[in-house]
C-alpha cells in the first residue's frame, strides 16, 4: 500500500512511482508536508527529479528565448532613458536565465544538455514569445503583463519544495517587480498620451490578450503535470487559479486606463470570486507550444546563429592554451 502519497490512497500506484522505495518516499512526502525544503542531496523519487528539470529548465529557455522579442527593440526605443531601462531589463532575462540553469543543473542534467535540447526543439519554452513584438507599445505589454503573469506564478512558486529553484525564483522576482513597474510607465505614458499613442496601445493589449490568456496553461482539467506537481509542492497552484489570480490583480488596472479586452465576455463572477470569459483557443496554444506559432522559426533560429558566432567564446574560456590569449607587451 503506498501510505498517503499522490492523490488517492486506494488508487493503484502511478506507474512513474514504480520501483521507488515506498519508505523513503513516505519520509519525503513528510517533509514536504511539513514545509521542508528538499535540497540537490537529499533523496528524491525519480519523477520529482524529471518533473522539476522538465519545468525548471522550460523556464530557463522561456527568460532566453523572452529576451528577443524585447531586445530587437533597444535600437528603437524612443529616447536614451526609455532605451537604458529596455537594455537593463533584457538584461536582467539573461541572468535569470543563468540561474535558473544552474538550479536545473543541480538536479543532473548539464547546461549544455538543455540548450541542445532547446535548439532542436525537444524541450518547450513560454507559448508567448513565439509571438512578434510588432510595435513599441507590444514591449510596453510584454514589460507590464507577461512580467505580471511572470510574477503572479513565480511568487506562488517560490515558497514551493525545491531550494534551489525556490531561492532562483525568490530573487528572479525582486528584479522582475521592477520590470513591471517599467512596463507599467510605458502603458500608462501611452494611453494618456496622444490618439495614436493610444491607438497602438490599443492595438498591443488586442495582439498579446490571447497569448496572455495562455500563458498560465491549460486547463486544469487538462493539465497533464498539474496534480503530481502540486502534491509535491513544485506548483503552488493550479493553471486556472494562478490565471484568475492574474485576471483579478490586472484587468481592473486595464479598464482603469480605458483599454478594452479583446473579449466582450469578460466579467467576474462576484459569487465565486472568478473570472468567466470566452474559453481561449487551446488548438492555437497547442500549435504554438509544439513548433508552430507565428516565429518559433526565426526565434531558434537566432539561438542557433547565438550558439555558433558565440562558440569561439567558450572555446576561449575553456581552453588552457594560451592561443587566445593576447600577450601584454
Ligand atoms: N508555454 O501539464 P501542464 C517569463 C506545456 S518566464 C509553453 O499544465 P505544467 C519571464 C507544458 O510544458 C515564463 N508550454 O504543464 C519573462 C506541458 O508540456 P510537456 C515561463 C506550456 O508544467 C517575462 C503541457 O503544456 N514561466 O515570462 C505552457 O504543469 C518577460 C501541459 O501543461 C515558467 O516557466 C506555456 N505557457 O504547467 C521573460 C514558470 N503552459 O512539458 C522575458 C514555471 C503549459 O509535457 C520577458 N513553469 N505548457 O511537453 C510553470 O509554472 C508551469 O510549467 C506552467 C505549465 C504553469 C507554465
Amino acid at each position: 500500500m503506498y501510505g498517503n502519497a499522490y492523490i488517492d490512497p486506494n488508487e493503484k500506484m502511478p506507474s512513474f512511482l514504480e520501483g521507488e522505495d515506498l519508505q523513503k518516499l513516505e519520509e519525503f512526502e513528510a517533509r514536504i508536508t511539513g514545509g521542508d525544503k528538499i535540497e540537490p542531496m537529499d533523496w528524491m523519487p525519480r519523477e520529482y527529479r524529471k518533473q522539476l528539470i522538465r519545468m525548471i529548465e522550460q523556464h530557463a529557455h522561456s527568460e532566453v528565448i523572452g529576451a528577443l522579442p524585447e531586445g530587437t527593440w533597444i535600437t528603437r526605443a524612443p529616447g536614451f532613458r526609455r532605451k537604458l531601462s529596455l537594455m537593463a531589463k533584457v538584461q536582467d532575462e539573461m541572468g535569470h536565465a543563468q540561474l535558473l540553469y544552474s538550479a536545473a543543473e543541480t538536479l543532473g542534467k548539464s547546461r549544455e544538455a538543455m540548450i541542445d535540447d532547446l535548439l532542436t526543439g525537444k524541450s518547450k519554452y513560454s507559448n508567448v514569445f513565439n509571438y512578434p513584438a510588432v510595435t513599441w507599445a507590444d514591449t510596453a505589454v510584454i514589460a507590464w503583463l507577461i512580467d505580471a503573469g511572470a510574477i503572479v506564478n513565480q511568487v506562488a512558486n517560490s515558497k514551493g519544495s525545491y531550494g534551489p529553484y525556490c531561492r532562483a525564483l525568490e530573487r528572479i522576482c525582486s528584479e522582475e517587480s521592477f520590470h513591471l513597474k517599467y512596463g507599467h510607465d510605458v502603458v500608462v505614458h501611452l494611453a494618456t498620451g496622444t490618439k495614436t499613442q493610444r491607438q497602438m496601445v490599443q492595438e498591443a493589449l488586442t495582439r498579446w490578450w490571447p497569448p496572455i490568456m495562455h500563458f498560465f496553461g491549460p486547463s486544469d482539467k487538462e493539465s497533464v503535470h498539474g496534480a503530481i506537481l502540486m502534491k509535491w509542492k513544485v506548483k503552488m497552484a493550479s493553471n486556472d487559479d494562478m490565471r484568475n489570480q492574474f485576471l483579478n490583480m490586472y484587468v481592473p488596472k486595464i479598464w482603469d486606463l480605458g483599454l478594452v479586452l479583446p473579449d466582450p465576455a469578460f466579467k467576474k463572477n462576484e459569487t465565486t470570486g472568478k473570472w468567466e470569459y470566452t474559453e481561449p483557443d487551446w488548438d492555437e496554444f497547442k500549435r504554438v507550444i509544439n513548433g508552430d506559432g507565428p516565429c518559433n522559426k526565426e526565434r531558434l533560429a537566432v539561438r542557433k546563429w547565438a550558439e555558433t558566432e558565440g562558440s569561439w567564446v567558450r572555446r576561449a574560456l575553456n581552453t588552457k592554451e594560451s592561443a587566445y590569449v593576447v600577450p601584454l607587451a
